[in-house]
């Protein structure tokens, strides 16, 4: 057990929960920021919740944003934390060709207002940083696997801005002698990622259109190849960087890659439904040609359930990614646990179960809204 404190960004996030769950069970006084929203905003971590007029707390949240220094600033001088976490991030890539403005200031410029809120505040010395990268960094690649020394290109507002923060991060530590580093993380998902990223918004579609809630499925590009692990196994990893004699940037990542088509038919073979891709590129069109299993109620043969659509291409794509984590094995003895057949199986139980409720709800005269974004 262990008496520090750690300040975590992005905490309502899906890396946030599973690294606040993972922190306070080793003993840590868990900080989070959270944005105000008018609606509550804090699902994820619901579970870990503690009455604000408890004494003895060891989960807090404050209200913040990363946008506002003044705000990051006193939030940190309160809690002089051990550890800060900077998980926070708009961090849907086809979002940001959207939003890029917002997305430099949330991603690029956020990552400065926290490092230079340590600095200004004296705290180089006590606070370890750490920065959530990304292996969208590597865009276009350069170089298969991609390593801590393959060159970067991004493709996205999303990227471009992550690049800065990867760079001031690398800054600080060599201008000012800061324990700061970058974690290069490869995709990272389950049951609590976000329903507008490919998995979740696949085994959340498959669900919905095997208990008829949804008849369609629409996706963008599904030849795009990633290289997908568990959030669970990638957060150890974030506390296991914070926790070296030096600060060093790592690249988290499976080392296995496969096609968002893939992980579709392996989302239907859980669920017991067998899928016919027919066509290539945008007029492909996805049919239901048998059914099986006993998970699942039966569609119907010859029911168009993948439907491709043209407006979740991205003006620029990252076709292929794929992470090469031997550093990370070597010097850290990091191993992911869980295996992508397991994740499925555990995001697919989870949409499956929702999918009861909602359908309950709609047997019963009430209407739920299904959102086809993402
Ligand atoms: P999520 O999108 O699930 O969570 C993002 C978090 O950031 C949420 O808590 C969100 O708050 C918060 N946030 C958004 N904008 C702001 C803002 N302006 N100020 C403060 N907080 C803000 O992301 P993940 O948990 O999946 O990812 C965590 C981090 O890791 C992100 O930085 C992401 O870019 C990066 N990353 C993720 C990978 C992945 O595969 N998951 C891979 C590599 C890097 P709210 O809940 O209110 O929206
Ligand atoms: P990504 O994740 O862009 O890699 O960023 P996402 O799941 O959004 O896309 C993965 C790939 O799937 C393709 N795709 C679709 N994507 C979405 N969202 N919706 C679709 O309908 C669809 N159809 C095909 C995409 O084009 C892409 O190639 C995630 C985020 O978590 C980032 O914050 C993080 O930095 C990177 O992973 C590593």
């Amino acid at each position: 057990m262990t008496n520090k404190k750690a300040l975590i960004t992005g905490i309502t996030g899906q890396d946030g929960s599973y690294l606040a769950e993972f922190l306070l069970e080793k003993g840590y006084e868990v900080h989070g920021i959270k944005r105000r929203a008018s609606l509550f905003n804090t699902e994820r971590i619901d579970h870990l919740y503690q009455d604000p007029h408890v004494e003895q707390r060891n989960l807090i949240l404050h209200y913040g944003d990363l946008t506002d220094s003044s705000n990051l600033t006193r939030i940190l001088q309160e809690v002089q934390p051990d550890e800060v976490y900077n998980l926070g991030a708009q961090s849907h890539v086809a979002v940001s060709f959207e939003s890029p403005a917002y997305t430099a200031d949330v991603d690029g410029l956020g990552a400065l207002r926290l490092l230079e809120a340590i600095r200004f505040l004296g705290l180089e010395k006590k606070t370890r940083f750490y920065q959530a990268s990304t292996s969208e960094l590597y865009g276009l690649v350069q170089e298969t696997p991609q390593k801590e020394t393959t060159p970067f290109y991004p493709r996205s507002p999303y990227a471009v801005a992550k690049l800065y923060a990867y760079w001031i991060t690398i800054n600080y530590r060599e201008a000012y002698g800061l324990y700061a580093c970058n974690g290069i993380l490869f995709n990272h998902e389950s049951p609590r990622r976000g329903e507008t990223f490919v998995t979740r918004k696949i085994t959340r579609g498959l669900c919905n259109i095997a208990l008829g809630l949804e008849d369609c499925l629409y996706m963008g590009n599904m030849d795009a190849l990633r290289d997908w692990g568990h959030a669970k196994d990638y957060v150890r990893m974030q506390w296991l960087m914070l926790q070296q004699q030096q600060a060093e940037d790592f690249v988290i990542a499976t080392g296995i890659q496969y096609t968002v088509r893939a992980f579709i038919e392996m989302a239907a073979a859980e669920l017991g439904i067998t899928l016919r891709f027919e066509g290539q590129g945008l007029d492909e069109i996805g049919i239901v040609d048998q059914v099986a299993g006993d998970k699942a109620p039966a569609l119907q043969p010859g029911d168009v359930i993948v439907r491709i659509d043209p407006r979740y291409f991205r003006p620029a794509e990252v076709e292929t990614l794929l992470g090469d984590p031997s550093n990370a094995k070597s010097k850290l003895e990091w191993e992911p646990e869980i295996t992508l057949v397991e994740m499925i199986g555990e995001m697919v139980a989870n949409d499956l179960e929702q999918a009861r409720r909602h359908a309950l709800l709609k047997q019963h005269g009430f209407t739920m809204a299904m959102s086809h974004e993402g």
